[in-house]
């Protein structure tokens, strides 16, 4: 079943130059980009992305990390996008993460791991509605899309 997810390039991921390897991983695997943009996070912004996380001992941490620098934020769409992306990111902790995942690949620290991706189909839900207008979600066929699926 066909599904979206937001996913998110954190400042690390951009200060880096990961930008494109990672929407390249995304692009390869089959997923299709409905939107695409670079955000200045402000506070509001991401105290609401991560309001699930508000009493954490890391709270603070995240929120100033997230607002350093800037993002680039994506809504994409395919047969299981969120589990795809979230197998593309690997484990949370990238010292866990398989070599072969972005996070495996490329970070060494829990607070530096370089992308988000939405765990479940609410949270994604909520999370694209908080990025991102509807007017800025596209609607397209990906011409090589009798390709990638049965
Ligand atoms: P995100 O939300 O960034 O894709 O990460 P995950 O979905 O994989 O993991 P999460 O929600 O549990 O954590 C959110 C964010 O907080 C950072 N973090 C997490 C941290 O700095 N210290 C910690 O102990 C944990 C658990 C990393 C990701």
């Amino acid at each position: 079943m066909s599904e979206r997810t937001f996913v998110m390039v954190k400042p690390d991921g951009v200060q880096r130059g990961l930008v494109g390897d990672v929407i390249q991983r995304i692009e390869t695997r089959g997923l299709k980009l409905v939107a695409l943009k670079s955000v200045d996070v402000g506070r509001d912004l991401a105290e609401a992305h991560y309001d699930v996380h508000r009493d954490k001992p890391f709270f603070d941490d995240l929120i100033a990390f997230i607002t350093s620098g800037p993002v680039v934020a994506m809504v994409i769409e395919g047969p299981n996008a969120i589990k795809a992306v979230r197998g593309l990111a690997g484990e949370t902790d990238p010292i866990e993460a398989s070599p072969g995942t972005i996070r495996g690949d490329y970070g060494l620290d829990i607070g530096r791991n370089v992308i988000h991706g939405s765990d479940a189909p609410e949270t994604a839900r909520q999370e694209i509605k908080l990025w991102f207008e509807e007017s800025e979600l596209l609607d397209y066929e990906r011409v090589d899309s009798p390709w990638l699926q049965e």
